[in-house]
């Protein structure tokens, strides 16, 4: 049977939401990966070959395979917290995707979310939406027109969310796609790198919904800062933006944990460049169907969290 074996073969458990890789304790010779995978069907598996494996395992590998990770699966099981479901109201209408772009000040968000929006006929949404009463009180805050502590400034950032959450809800519900320019991403990302508590930071945003995919774009600070005006508002300064790129990528591997689609894009080529990888990854969504709708979830994210109480970038990546 060895003899036999492709050099990789892959297999997946879905138990929960969680993105866990353990030890497969009893079969050392035939994998000594197992995954858990949040978007796969319960009960599929998914088991990675390495190349420094033992590819002359004997034995019966099947059973010991199985056994190994039923146990496991019991283990992990037990332990694993699982947030029900976000409820959306029944409807005969297949509910529309929730696309989210992040990324750091002038990586390109509102370039490429102009576009999906028009590509994909979709509902706009801006985050801050600055104008709300919540959202002109951060506008003046990142115009310098006024200042505001940062917890109290973190939570009018979060309370612009919740304003909007709802209809965003119904849109989803109608069958309309939803792209969001900005997201409680960058509220976590931006008051982390403050230096605020990250488990605070998460916190304010917890039961918003967890986007179908959150499009990434990454961009160095020395280029973004050659875009056009930057250095305009308050958190425009390289050094913070740094930290920030920090925590957006401590962000993405626990939001990843909580099972959210996470795609991090490379935002330094041209427009169009950007715009091909952008169509492609929301077009897989889109034409997939989107899924259960989860809230972002803290007690679920916990263990994936660094354990550090300071700023990201005292955190280990
Ligand atoms: N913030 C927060 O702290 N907490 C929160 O919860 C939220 C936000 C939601 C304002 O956000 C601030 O609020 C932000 C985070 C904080 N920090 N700051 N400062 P905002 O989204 O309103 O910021 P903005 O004024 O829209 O800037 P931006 O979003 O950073 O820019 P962008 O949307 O990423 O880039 P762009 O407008 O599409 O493009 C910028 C320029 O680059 C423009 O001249 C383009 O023509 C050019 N461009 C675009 N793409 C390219 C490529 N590929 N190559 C070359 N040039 C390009
Ligand atoms: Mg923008």
């Amino acid at each position: 049977m060895a003899k036999n074996l492709p050099p990789s073969i892959q297999v997946f458990i879905a138990h929960g939401i969680a993105d866990n890789i353990v030890p497969v304790e009893d079969a050392p010779g035939i994998a000594n990966i197992i995954s858990a995978h949040p978007r796969r069907q319960p009960g599929t598996v998914h088991v990675e070959l390495l190349p420094q494996c033992d590819h002359n395992y004997r034995g019966d590998a099947t059973n010991s395979l199985l056994e190994s990770m039923q146990s496991w699966m019991k283990k992990s099981t037990e332990s694993c917290y699982k947030p029900r479901p976000l409820p959306l109201p029944v409807s005969s209408t297949r509910r529309g995707a929730l696309i989210v772009v992040e990324g750091l000040d002038r990586s390109g968000k509102s370039t490429q979310v102009e576009r999906l929006v028009q590509h994909l006929q979709a509902r706009h949404v801006k985050f801050p939406e600055r104008t709300t009463a919540i959202g002109s009180m951060i506008n003046a805050y990142l115009t310098r027109q006024s200042d505001i502590n940062d917890h109290a400034v973190h939570l009018l950032f979060s309370a612009n969310r919740w304003e909007i959450i709802e209809s965003i809800l119904q849109s989803l519900q109608r069958g309309q796609n939803v792209v969001c320019d900005r997201y409680a991403f960058s509220g976590i990302a931006y008051t982390w790198a403050k230096g605020l508590p990250l488990d605070w930071c998460i916190g304010s945003d917890a039961g918003i919904p967890i986007p179908d995919v959150t499009l990434f774009l990454d961009l160095d600070e020395k280029t973004a800062s050659a875009r056009a005006a930057y250095g305009e508002e308050r958190y425009e300064k390289r050094a913070f933006q740094e930290k920030v790129r920090h925590a957006f990528y401590q962000v993405e591997s626990f939001v990843q944990y909580a099972g959210g689609h996470w795609i991090r894009i490379d935002a330094s080529g041209t427009p169009d460049q950007v715009w091909q990888t952008i169509q492609r990854h929301a077009g897989n969504v889109v034409s997939h169907g989107p899924m259960a709708l989860y809230p972002l979830d803290l007690e679920a994210m916990r263990p994936a969290l660094p354990w550090t109480k300071e700023g990201p970038e005292k955190a280990s990546l």
